[in-house]
């Protein structure tokens, strides 16, 4: 790799789906880290849960007309990470990340906590990178039990990286994020704003305060979605969004400008009826359809 370090990737003889297409702009990486979740445990279990939920779901997608069975995937395994340095494991996960990201590829992250998040976008190192959040929690607390990288400080680590940040479906916030977001101008949209606003009023604003980005990143926070959808997650809370609404105003913001996104959260243990991880797998396509004909047009 670039900086001559050991590329910590661990080749999963389980793939997304079974694709193993090397061709593919779109390589799949599971980042199966669950050190810091507070609640529900689980994460490390999710890219396999997802891989093989993929399975059973069409490739063919109707909101966009690709069909993501021939565009393929290239699931290159998961990142072999440390069993309790969070530091450690960030600094790994950067290191793969950029590795892929400067083969051009478009990456796409299984988690996993979301604490990932902040290693990938530091493997990024994008000037005048912008990150697009789906996520019931604001995600800007300073620090979570004493701990400064946490799934709880996500968002407010890459915030401090100079990073712009734009948060949907937030319904879980702390008076000090409020402020926090309200000082660092992060503007964020809940469910409710969603759904009177409706979804090409909000993908509008977005498209507008993304205009001065160079590049675009999508985290999705599998609790961003009402838990009635995404049952099995680390944090459920009510009042979320619904699929439709989010991959609708995904496909309706994503552009050229998309160098990849993750989804975290997911945590099969709580899955019972394994529909969290059918609808993760199912977001993977349709978001990988509508970034590859963004990029296409
Ligand atoms: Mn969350």
């Amino acid at each position: 790799m670039s900086d001559g370090r050991l590329l910590y990737l661990n080749e999963n003889s389980r793939k997304f789906a079974g694709f193993n297409k090397q061709s593919s702009p779109f390589i799949i990486i599971g980042i199966p880290m669950d050190i810091t979740s507070s609640y529900r445990p689980g994460s490390r279990f999710a890219p396999n849960s997802i891989r093989d939920a993929a399975q059973y779901i069409e490739f063919y997608s109707i909101r966009t007309g690709i069909d993501m069975g021939d565009v393929g995937f290239n699931d290159v395994g998961d990142i072999i990470l440390h069993p309790s340095s969070v530091e450690e494991n960030l600094s790994r996960i950067s290191g793969v990340i950029n590795y892929f990201h400067e083969s051009k590829k478009i990456v796409i992250s299984i988690g996993g906590e979301h604490t990932i998040s902040a290693g990938i976008i530091k493997g990024l190192q994008k000037e005048g990178l912008c990150v697009i959040s789906f996520d019931a929690h604001l995600d800007l607390r300073d620090e979570y039990m004493g701990y400064k990288y946490d799934h709880a400080c996500v968002m407010r680590r890459i915030s401090e990286y100079g990073v712009k940040i734009l948060e949907i479906g937030s319904r879980a916030i702390s008076r000090e994020e409020l402020e926090y977001a309200r000082r660092n101008g992060i503007a964020f949209f809940t469910p409710q704003q969603v759904r009177l606003l409706g979804v090409k009023e909000v993908a509008r604003k977005i498209i507008n305060s993304t205009q001065e980005c160079k590049s675009l990143y999508i985290s999705i926070d599998m609790d961003g979605l009402d838990p009635a959808y995404a049952p099995g997650v680390a944090t459920p809370e009510p009042e979320g969004l619904d699929p439709t609404t989010l991959l609708d105003i995904i496909n309706l913001i994503v552009d050229k400008r998309v160098v990849g996104f993750d989804i975290v959260e997911i945590s099969p243990p709580y899955d019972i009826s394994g529909i969290t991880s059918v609808l993760g797998a199912k977001i993977i396509m349709e978001t990988s359809a509508s970034i590859y004909k963004a990029k296409l047009l």
